[in-house]
């Protein structure tokens, strides 16, 4: 098999990945960064990625990090799907979203997830108050824009799953964890259900669970 992700199956941005690659009937190996342990902190790792961080992607020697960049290749690889179509008008609207999910949305969500979930997995202490107030500014700001456009259609681009959607849907892997404040946002919810419903959601988690389980 020549495409491999490297990843730490627990985090959403691993996920991404892997759901997208799934989704796509893309074949991969699992190289696992063992956060534990430092795996990423190596300097075989700095080699691939300089950023000393997960997921990357590795296809005969072209090397990949950013999750939404490597959405967008696996997308590529599969014209065919749909995910992230030719037509400009349609892929900027698509992007479009993709860029929002690093500035705005993934910012935002990964306060809670490091606050309620990494802490507690790797005996990090408890939640700061302050942090979590933050977490909240940003999403009081963020959530609100992708709850209209999920009010008005099923997925984030329209009324088809693209790239954006597994760009900013990932982070359902970790919402009961991370406890996102979601309540408020009826879009937002029915969309996360929707997404987890799918073949290759259901797929990728249960894949990921069985190995962390053996
Ligand atoms: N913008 C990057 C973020 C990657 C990232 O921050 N990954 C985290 C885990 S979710 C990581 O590898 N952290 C290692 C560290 O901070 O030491 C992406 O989307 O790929």
């Amino acid at each position: 098999m020549s495409l491999k992700l490297h990843v730490f199956p627990l985090s959403p941005r691993a996920f991404k990945v892997m759901w997208c690659a799934n989704h796509l009937g893309i074949p991969y190996e699992v190289a696992p960064v063992d956060f534990a342990k430092g795996t990423h902190r190596t300097q075989e790792f700095g080699m691939l990625n300089p950023n000393m961080r997960m997921p990357v992607l590795e296809e005969d020697g072209f090397v990949l990090w950013e999750s939404n960049a490597i959405v967008q290749y696996l997308a590529s690889k599969r014209p065919e799907a749909g995910l992230l179509p030719e037509d400009p008008k349609a892929r900027a609207a698509i992007v479009k979203w993709q860029f929002w999910d690093s500035a705005h949305w993934d910012p935002a969500c990964a306060i809670f997830a490091f606050e309620n979930y990494v802490k507690a997995l790797f005996g990090r202490g408890e939640p700061s108050p302050t942090e979590i107030a933050r977490g909240n500014e940003l999403m009081a700001r963020n959530a609100p824009v992708l709850d209209g456009v999920l009010q008005k259609h099923r997925y984030v681009a329209g009324d088809k799953l693209t790239a954006a959607d597994f760009s900013l849907g990932a982070m359902f892997w970790i919402a009961e964890q991370a406890k996102f404040p979601f309540e408020p946002y009826r879009g937002i919810q029915r969309w996360g259900a929707d997404l987890q419903s799918l073949p290759s959601w259901q797929n990728t988690a249960a894949g990921i669970r069985q190995k962390v389980a053996a």
